[in-house]
């Protein structure tokens, strides 16, 4: 604005009024920019981890005898799954075997996905055998070994595996990190 029109030293003030307002606005803007890319990049890392679960009846050679037991894909213990801090897990259970079953995912917060907890009769109906159900549930500010395992009357003692929740990317372990490390499952029938 021409200074003509302003009484004297007027521009004066201006100037400090605009030199003092568009470094806030530009702080402001520029701490939301960062504040967004944050937030985007804290989602680019997250991962969404597919897996699927099939309970059925394996023979198995023990004692020099053959059982049938139940296994995971086969396995058992079951499959590990690993996945890290901030990821999302869906995995698909099929329920090949004879008896009805879940699975618990022991020691996950279910914060605002109770229905994906696992106690049969408590957060859903069992799942019958030829039936499947998929569970679905991110991994919220968790990090550690935890373990899953069927949680429906006696097949509670039965199929089980690790669960190993490693921290985010670029993240540090909450202590010195170890050189190699081995997942330890004990159970017994
Ligand atoms: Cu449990």
């Amino acid at each position: 604005m021409p200074s003509v029109l302003r009484p004297k030293g007027e521009d004066k003030k201006m100037e400090a009024y605009n030199g003092y307002i568009k470094p806030k606005c530009n702080c402001f803007f520029l701490g939301l920019l960062f504040l967004l890319l944050a937030l985007i990049g804290s989602f680019a890392n997250a991962k969404t981890h597919h897996r699927n679960f099939v309970v059925q009846q394996t023979p198995e050679n023990r004692l020099c005898r053959i059982h049938n037991i139940l296994t995971v894909n086969g396995q058992y213990p079951g499959p590990t799954l690993q996945v890290r801090n901030g990821d999302a897990l869906v995995v698909k259970v099929l329920n090949s075997g004879r008896y009805n079953v879940t699975i618990h995912w022991h020691g996950i917060r279910q914060m605002r996905t109770p229905w994906a907890d696992g106690p049969e009769y408590v957060t859903q109906c069992p799942i019958q055998p030829g039936a499947s159900y998929t569970y679905r549930f991110p991994i919220e500010n968790q990090e550690g070994t935890f373990w899953w395992h069927a949680h429906s009357r006696f097949l509670r003692a039965t199929i089980h595996g690790a669960l190993i929740v490693l921290p985010k990317l670029g993240s540090p372990y909450p202590f010195p990190k170890p050189k190699h490390e081995i997942p330890v499952i004990l159970g017994s029938e």
